[in-house]
């Protein structure tokens, strides 16, 4: 891994700026970016969050359109879909795809195909940091028709999915929390039936496009399916989710992505004529709930609540690093955070000179090839150095990010990158990575006649 390969303006700086600028654009798609052309063809939640700040950069209005694209998709209780299917695509260009969602069934759903779940809600801490980056009037103006829908969105989390009726959303599919097959699953996914039948009707899409070895199991695949099949059943609806539903968890990246849209929504706001002061109450209860119901003072940690056992998940992974991009995350549980990032189960030497794991490397079922289950993810280690920023640990943050840009160096803009090695995994010309390796890079002044615009920062 060239660690160092991407320091300071120059030759490889531009080389990855353009690698990441033409990534970018090969994966543009009318009105919104897709992850990948070969794995995921169609549009992704959290995916257009992360690729909205990179096109910010250097396409601004093309930032707003994928939001505004995917938040036309919204539910009317206020859900964002996970995905909104493209329908010039063929059937079978993604599995499950459309026909087994059945959105067009389910009350409320829009004119689009869609999911019927979520994604952690980082919408809108990227569409102000999208403003922040090229602010003008019609990126207010974007802020201001996207204001009342990133509001719907946090209301349909804080009201019909705070199952646990602690002032935190649960997810109720590990889909929902963008880590598919975290070992923070395996405990509650072992309560739920796989339905192996449903599956052996349908092919999967995925392993034709990458190897099995670095994919879910097929029996990840048969309890994934039927989670989806009786939540869609149900109609997506949430109201005794508590009594049927056999996956509920309370993950703390994806509340500390709703305490974040509150802290964001509270910028916001002024800009659009809208009071703040509810968004900062709602924030700080975000912050105090994931406190008292998700971090464990034993460990130090904090772990998914399965809501079913009502018990903290035992597995330690990078899921309890991100309430650190809370601003107002006590300095205990910073602290705390910062040491498990630093210990030898995510970091290095007490530095960050190598890119977070998604998962403790010295657990013995770590797989540094498997997807969630060991590989470094670049959102992940986005979101995690801008809590370190926030909290003042710029000396880790540099090295994090020093890191990062050595794994796009030397692999490319891949999904997901072997975490000793750096090796690139999954599908090549991923678009959150580009966009923030874009995000990463555009500290640096610009290079000259760099493809895109280049903004001085
Ligand atoms: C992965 O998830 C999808 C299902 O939503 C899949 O495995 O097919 C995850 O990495 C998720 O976080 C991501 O949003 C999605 C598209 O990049 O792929």
């Amino acid at each position: 891994m060239s660690a160092g390969a991407a320091e300071g303006p120059g030759a490889d700086t531009e080389r990855l700026w353009r690698l990441a600028v033409a990534t970018l654009d090969g994966n543009w798609e009318h009105d919104h970016t897709v992850p990948s052309r070969t794995l995921y063809p169609h549009q992704w939640s959290w995916d257009s969050a992360f690729i909205a700040v990179g096109l910010a950069h250097v396409r601004p209005d093309r930032a707003w359109r994928e939001l505004e694209s995917l938040f036309r998709a919204q539910w009317a209780d206020g859900r964002v879909p996970h995905i909104v299917f493209n329908p010039r695509l063929p059937v079978g260009a993604y599995f499950p795809g459309p026909e087994f969602w059945a959105s067009d069934r389910a009350d409320g759903a829009p004119a689009a195909a869609t999911s019927g779940l979520v994604q952690p809600p980082v919408h809108a801490l990227t569409a102000w940091l999208a403003y922040r980056r090229a602010p003008s009037d019609a990126a207010r103006a974007a802020l201001a028709r996207l204001y009342p829908r990133l509001v719907a969105q946090q209301r349909y989390l804080a009201t019909r999915r705070d199952v646990g009726g602690g002032g935190l959303a649960c997810v109720v599919h590990p889909w929902e929390s963008g880590l598919d097959n975290s070992p923070a699953w395996d405990g509650p996914m072992a309560a739920v039936p796989a339905d192996v039948a449903v599956m052996r009707a349908y092919r999967r899409h995925d392993t034709r496009h990458a190897p099995a070895a670095h994919r879910p199991t097929d029996l990840d695949y048969a309890r994934y399916v039927a989670i989806v099949a009786g939540y869609r059943d149900g109609g997506y609806r949430d109201d005794d989710l508590g009594r049927r539903h056999p996956f509920l968890v309370e993950c703390p990246l994806f509340n500390a992505a709703a305490g974040a849209a509150e802290h964001a929504l509270a910028r916001i706001a002024p800009l659009v004529g809208a009071d703040p002061g509810p968004h900062r109450e709602r924030a700080a209860g975000i912050t105090e709930a994931l406190v008292r119901r998700l971090y464990d003072p034993r460990t130090g940690t904090f772990r998914p609540r399965d809501l079913r056992t009502g018990r903290l998940v035992p597995a330690r992974t990078v899921l309890g690093l991100a309430p650190l991009i809370l601003p107002d995350l006590p300095a205990p549980q910073v602290a705390a955070v910062v040491t498990e990032a630093c210990s030898a189960r995510f970091g290095v030497a007490r530095q960050m000179d190598r890119p977070l794991p998604s998962y403790d490397r010295t657990a013995p079922d770590f797989e540094p090839l498997r997807y969630w289950r060991g590989p470094s993810w670049m959102n992940i280690n986005w979101l995690v150095r801008r809590g370190l920023l926030a909290h003042g640990r710029a000396d880790l943050a540099d090295g994090l990010r020093r890191s990062m840009l050595g794994l796009v160096a030397g692999a490319g803009c891949h999904e997901y990158f072997h975490p000793d090695t750096g090796a690139g995994l999954g599908s090549p010309a991923f678009g959150w990575t580009a966009a923030l390796v874009l995000d990463l890079l555009a500290r640096e002044p610009a290079p000259a006649g760099a493809a895109g615009g280049r903004p001085a920062v």
